[in-house]
């Protein structure tokens, strides 16, 4: 029997490649010389894309929309590496009968670890430490006194999986949490606010860890960012869209929050200059789920989906918006 097709819109991981290859016949139009052609050629037949952050970074996203969906009429599911999926229009997926499954769970402590380590850097200035020692200054004298995660308050943007995750470490490491979302939790005993505003103003970090889109698109502005006040630190592990980078970077430049701590962008891998000039902040390239174990385990949960699905056997992680009826 021949294998279907998969199509790899964007350059993956190795391992997510060598999984699919077993039991799909995995089309990557970018490394073919005519790559419209080749989508051109699978297009009348294709049911599975998997997708995910390119790998290689081109400086072309290609966002699976519904003009894009629209060119596969016989599509079936969309299997993002991530568990962020905003790279994919899944209500749209979902009008037409389209499956989108992401990655929950198998980056869950992975990401909460990468969380909780930039906020260390921040607050402590680890990075800035290490400059220090290296280009010998410690020879002269000491490096200077930091701020302290004592007494601070951490309120949560977005209390999902990787949100709980982040307020179990910030418990164990002493810290008050709070969180804000769309609804109180009734199995968490931390404060909640309805209000962003009111939380930011209680607390001293603010950690976002909550879905990108158009939902969340620039909810961190200058007016939550005056709010968290001058000692106020931001951690965004989540995606850079959610927090407007222009507000960001004037509170920074004006002293009107202390420091900031980013793993993702509103552009990237562009990272604005006026960030990569500023001393006290520290920046990351995306890299919240990036360890072996844990980018295998995902390449693994997207390679299970497709199976899973081409059994018909049904998806195993299905967003929510999908319509699946298992
Ligand atoms: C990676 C992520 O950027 O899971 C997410 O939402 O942001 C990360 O794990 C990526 O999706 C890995 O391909």
């Amino acid at each position: 029997m021949t294998k279907p097709d998969v199509l790899m819109p964007v350059p993956l991981p190795a391992s997510l490649g060598d999984g699919l290859a077993r039991d799909f016949n995995v089309v990557r139009p970018f490394e073919t010389p005519d790559p419209e052609a080749t989508l051109a050629r699978i297009a009348p037949t294709l049911r599975f894309i998997a997708t995910g952050v390119p790998v290689i970074a081109d400086g072309v996203s290609r966002p699976i929309d519904a003009p894009y969906m629209a060119r596969f009429p016989r599509l079936e599911l969309v299997a993002n590496m991530g568990v962020g999926y905003d790279n994919i229009d899944a209500t749209a997926a979902a009008a037409r009968g389209v499956v989108v499954t992401n990655t929950p769970d198998v980056l869950t402590e992975e990401t909460a670890d990468a969380a909780f380590g930039l906020l260390l850097a921040v607050i402590r200035q680890l990075p800035q430490a290490d400059r220090y020692l290296r280009s010998g200054k410690w020879l002269d004298k000491a490096f200077p006194l930091s701020a302290s995660l004592r007494d601070r308050v951490m309120g949560i943007v977005g209390l999902g999986r990787i949100g709980k995750a982040i307020a179990r470490r910030g418990e164990a490491f002493g810290l008050k949490v709070a969180y804000h979302g769309r609804r109180r939790q009734d199995d968490v005993a931390w404060p909640f606010y309805a209000d962003l505003a009111e939380m930011a103003r209680a607390c001293d970090i603010l950690m976002i860890s909550t879905p990108g889109g158009p939902g969340t698109r620039g909810l961190v502005d200058a007016r939550i960012l005056d709010a968290l006040g001058p000692s106020g630190v931001v951690i965004n592990i989540a995606r850079g869209g959610i927090v407007d980078e222009d507000a960001l970077i004037a509170a920074l430049r004006e002293r009107r929050i202390w420091s900031a701590g980013l793993d993702v962008y509103a552009d990237e891998p562009r990272v604005p200059a006026e960030l990569v000039a500023m001393e006290q902040v520290v920046l990351l390239p995306h890299v919240g789920s990036a360890t072996g174990p844990t980018r295998d385990a995902m390449a693994r949960l997207v390679v299970d989906n497709l199976r899973a699905f081409a059994r018909g056997e049904g998806p195993l992680t299905p967003v929510d918006e999908t319509p699946w009826r298992g």
